[in-house]
């Protein structure tokens, strides 16, 4: 089960390797769904095109945060998944949440955390003065982008970079670690 918001690419990066390396015959794994927050999210059509199922499940629907996380909650339990995956989604998830999909529950956070928690990580890192940068695939636990670290990549921040060109490069990174971590996760 694979949660976006937006292009998805990280989603499209694991399909990829799901149908190159045959997750279904060497893992018993497939994608069962893709769910989104946001209708508008470019990675729904995609994930369609490959006749994976969608959802959109929209957070300004709801009351609050809990009925949104209840909803979602009941949505990817009807497809019983091994692993959620946090693909660039982009709403924080409450501890019932997080608690119902201990132990299953990845994301992949655009900096090398411990540093630059929160949002807007490629800009913040060029502003420190960082000579690398890089991303995370971590457990997602209650609090924000601190769960165990899975695994990390890193790549340099270059003389005169934008936070474009920084997330360019980091999220080439991003495509080769997700879908890795995923596997290894699937294969234990
Ligand atoms: N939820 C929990 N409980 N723990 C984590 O570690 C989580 C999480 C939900 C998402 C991804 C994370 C990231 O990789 C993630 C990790 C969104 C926000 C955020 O502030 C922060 C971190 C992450 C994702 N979201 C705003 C909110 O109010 C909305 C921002 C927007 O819509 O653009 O939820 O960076
Ligand atoms: C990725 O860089 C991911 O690490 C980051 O957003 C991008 C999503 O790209 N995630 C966050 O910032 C989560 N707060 P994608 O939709 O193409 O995978």
């Amino acid at each position: 089960m694979i949660l976006i918001s937006g292009t998805g690419s990280n989603m499209a990066a694991i399909v990829r390797t799901a149908v190159q390396q045959d997750w279904a015959a060497r893992l018993d794994a497939r994608v069962a769904a893709v769910l989104s927050n946001r209708a508008d999210a470019k990675g729904l059509a995609f994930a369609q095109e490959q006749g994976i199922a969608t959802g959109v499940l929209d957070h300004k629907a709801f009351d609050s945060r809990e009925a949104f996380d209840a909803a979602l909650m009941q949505r990817i339990d009807g497809y019983q998944p091994a692993l959620v995956v946090l693909a660039g989604f982009m709403r924080i998830l409450t501890p019932g949440f997080v608690a119902h999909y201990a132990g299953r529950l990845l994301n992949i956070h655009p900096s090398l955390l411990p540093a630059f928690t929160g949002l807007h990580t490629h800009q913040r890192a060029i502003e420190a003065g960082c000579k690398v940068a890089g991303c995370t695939v971590h457990q997602v636990t209650a609090q924000l982008d601190v769960g165990p670290i899975v695994d990390q990549a890193a790549v340099p921040i270059l003389p005169g970079d934008s936070a474009d060109r920084l997330a360019a490069r980091v999220l080439t990174q991003e495509h080769l670690i997700y879908p890795r971590a995923v596997a290894q996760f699937l294969s234990h």
